[in-house]
């Protein structure tokens, strides 16, 4: 049975800003009071992990332990088909020391090269968990198409090379709201909302 969450604050264990905007949009309905990760002045943990879930799970304990209060991670990432699921959990390592996404996608253009496969999905995982050591874990993903050059200057990250299935647009160029109610982060926070915030 997994725990509920029945507390008023809870800390968003992230320190990228565009995942502070699209996770306080999706918990605004709850009427949650939120505070990020970065206004703590908490540190930035390694992701020493092999795996989403594992990252998240370590990023939340670690804010959840430092600020004593329950907190949620987010360890996301572009999985593409014809890289053998790469970047994966090193999304973030492509951008570099300098978090250039540029860099990121022209690297993902040059490995891809003509390969036929142009599939991708991004993956999120969400970690609540809370000073006690309890935690919940949930794993969203979206599916789509990669197109080269980047399209569109909304959104964060990968956004402007990824068209989701269905869609013409990348998230790069759609409304904000319509990618978060189709997201990856939106799949995994919709299992949470069901797993934890029955009695909010
Ligand atoms: P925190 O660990 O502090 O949360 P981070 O940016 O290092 O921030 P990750 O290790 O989870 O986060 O890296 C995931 C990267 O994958 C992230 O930096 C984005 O570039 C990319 N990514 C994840 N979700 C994305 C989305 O919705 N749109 C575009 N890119 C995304």
């Amino acid at each position: 049975m997994p725990r509920s969450f029945l507390e008023p604050k809870l800390v968003l264990a992230t320190h990228n800003p565009g995942k502070v905007v699209e996770i306080a949009a999706l918990l605004e309905p709850f009427g949650v009071e939120v505070v990020s990760a970065g206004d703590l002045g908490l540190p930035e943990p390694d992701e020493t992990e092999a795996t989403f879930e594992g990252n998240a799970r370590l990023k939340a304990h670690a804010a959840a332990r430092a600020a004593n209060l329950p907190a949620l991670s987010d360890d996301s990432g572009l999985a593409v088909s014809g890289l053998g699921g790469a970047p994966g959990i090193y999304s973030a390592r492509w951008a570099g020391p300098d978090k250039d996404f540029t860099l990121a996608m022209s690297r993902v253009d040059a490995e891809l090269g003509e390969h036929p496969d142009r599939g991708a999905h991004f993956v999120c995982a969400l970690t609540l968990a809370w000073p006690d050591g309890h935690d919940e874990t949930f794993l969203g993903t979206i599916h789509g198409t990669l197109t080269f050059p980047p399209r569109g200057g909304r959104g964060f990250g990968y956004d402007p090379i990824f068209i989701p299935e269905g869609y013409d647009q990348t998230f790069g160029e759609m409304d904000p709201a319509q990618k978060h109610a189709m997201s990856h982060r939106a799949d995994a926070f919709s299992q949470l909302v069901a797993a934890c915030f029955r009695d909010a």
